[in-house]
């Protein structure tokens, strides 16, 4: 172990933050969830615009970087080949950047849409247009836009690492551009610092979610009782699982494990889209793609601006789900973008731009197509009434009972459960892999040292579960989600350093394009009169030696 190695002051500095925060929630459950929920009102209520600004910016800059001259930039050598296969590569970044989410709320968030569409529909009224939307914004919500939330961090972290070579992967290095030197004082550690809290918390939200689900599954199928003590101990199993991987390393553990959640996630779409409805299945999400495309712009701003000034009935369907989506995403994005980086590497920018985003959505595409229709087509046909199972009984068990409703249910539930687990484990492995490396001076050849990967992996894991003992697992959720606020500045700041250093670099060495081109109509006409004038002499030099 190599003490020197350790970034000390990110390393402690985090650490305390993070009791900081927990340690009152823990005292003073109630204060502290009062006062967070204010904070978050606030913060959505009145910024909630930002965040879809800054997610609809993002896609756009993230194209037009694609298909500038910096998109070709290679990240790596000139004859290097890319380090992993595009299928691992890709299969990669969607186990890191989605976890055990993805199975719960694709499982189950059309039914929410169904209770309470978005844009004031009245249910009652727009049925067919009510269920349109319902088996639709959960695609959305995990689409294109969320995708290039999680690319933008991954361009100037990818482009330092294995451009200039910086061996640190952090951000405030990435921001050395426009930080200078300050990058290495307070403000460089107050931003490393905030943005491993973020993501504590974001993963805090994802277990707070993922471990119900898990539960409901396991005691389905053995009969066993729903209580604290079987969580705990599935959220430990789960922690063994993804310390392990995360020990062995990028190579011989995360990778392996995701290409294992990979296979075991398309069988489980496959299974379920052949033995269900599968024409329903194929319609529904046809529809919902040319939905998006029709509505994109109106989706990614609706404010509900009205709701405040005048007596239309607020819905708050806006900071519900969307503003609190790209929250999420931004809490986990520069944890997935610095992932995303490091197993790049042999990629070019707008490969990895390109790739990411389409790849990205279309997993969700896939998830949310196929088991989000499948519940909904039980729920039109009445064969099973979801709706009512999640009012009475909560969303973990409403999920699981709608996977009862296969063929082969035991061994599908079986199946969900461990798809469930692993999706856990390595979203869980790849964070405390970044947690591990951003807490380090510098990283030899890329990999962090072992017990500072072990030791993220448990605090990533003890923390949500202790609060979830003592209550105020929300209220961490909740505390992380307003903490990440000021990462739409930072993101902001990522995009320019990105595009200064880059820019910076291909003038250098002459492989700048300048955009902008000006015509001289008047050179251009002499040139052509010119011209003319030696094809006429030609011609007239031929007829001369005809003759
Ligand atoms: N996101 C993708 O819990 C998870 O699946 C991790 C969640 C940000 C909504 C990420």
């Amino acid at each position: 172990m190599n003490r020197k190695l350790i970034d000390w002051p990110t390393f402690i500095a985090s650490f305390v933050l993070l009791l900081a925060v927990v340690i009152p929630l823990v005292i003073y459950p109630e204060a502290g969830e009062a006062f967070v929920n204010r904070l978050n009102d606030f913060v959505a209520g009145n910024f909630g615009f930002l965040y879809l600004i800054m997610g609809l910016g993002i896609f756009f800059f993230l194209i037009f970087v694609a298909f500038s001259q910096n998109g070709h930039v290679k990240l790596g050598e000139k004859d290097e080949k890319p380090e992993f296969g595009t299928a691992s590569w890709a299969g990669m970044l969607f186990s890191a950047g989605i976890g055990s989410s993805i199975l719960y709320w694709a499982t189950i968030e059309w039914a929410y849409y169904y209770q309470g569409p978005p844009f004031g529909i009245d249910p009652s009224e727009a049925q067919i247009e009510t269920i349109q939307w319902a088996s639709t914004y959960g695609i959305f919500h995990w689409g294109p836009i969320a995708w290039a939330i999680y690319t933008l961090p991954a361009i100037p972290m990818a482009y330092f690492f294995y451009v200039r070579k910086t061996p640190v992967i952090k951000i405030s290095e990435t921001l050395r551009p426009i930080l200078g030197n300050t990058s290495d004082s307070i403000i460089g550690k107050v931003i490393d610092v905030l943005f491993i809290f973020g993501l504590l918390g974001g993963a805090g939200t994802t277990l707070a979610l993922g471990t119900p689900l898990i539960t409901a599954g396991v005691s389905d199928i053995t009969g066993l009782e729903d209580t604290m003590l079987l969580r705990t101990i599935i959220l430990l199993g789960v922690t063994v699982i993804f310390g392990i991987s995360s020990y062995l390393g990028l190579k011989e553990g995360i990778k392996r494990l995701s290409d294992f959640n990979l296979a075991l996630a398309v069988f489980l779409l496959v299974f379920v889209f052949i033995t269900g409805p599968t024409l329903f299945i194929s319609e529904a999400t046809t529809n919902s793609i040319g939905l998006i495309l029709d509505n994109f712009f109106h989706m990614s701003t609706w404010t509900e601006p009205l709701a405040n000034i005048s007596n239309f009935e607020e819905t708050g369907f806006p900071e519900a789900w969307t503003v609190f989506y790209w929250a999420w995403w931004l809490v986990y994005a520069p944890f997935v973008g610095l992932f995303i980086a490091r197993i790049s590497r042999g990629r070019t920018i707008r490969q990895v731009i390109v790739g990411t985003i389409v790849y990205g959505s279309l997993g969700c595409l896939l998830f949310f197509g196929i088991m989000g229709n499948f519940g909904l087509y039980l729920q039109l046909t009445g064969a099973y009434d979801v709706v009512s199972v999640l009012n009475d009984q909560g969303a973990p068990i409403a999920i699981i009972s709608i996977i009862n409703q296969l063929p082969l249910a035991k061994l599908m539930v079986i199946i969900f459960v461990i798809l469930s687990i692993v999706f856990l484990a390595t979203t869980f492995d790849s964070s405390s892999y970044i947690l591990a490396s951003v807490t380090q001076k510098e990283v030899d050849d890329g990999e962090p040292e072992r017990w500072n990967r072990l030791f993220w992996a448990f605090t990533l894991c003890i923390l949500p579960l202790t609060l979830m003992f003592l209550g105020g697992l929300s209220t961490l959720q909740t505390a992380s989600i307003v903490g990440g606020f000021p990462l739409i500045f930072i993101m902001f700041m990522l995009a320019i350093s990105f595009m200064k250093a880059s820019t910076g670099d291909l003038k250098a060495e002459d492989k700048f394009r300048p955009k902008t081109v000006v015509l001289d109509y008047r050179r251009i006409r002499e040139r052509l009169r010119r011209r003319r004038l030696k094809l006429k002499e030609r011609d007239e030099e031929k007829n001369q030696r005809d003759e």
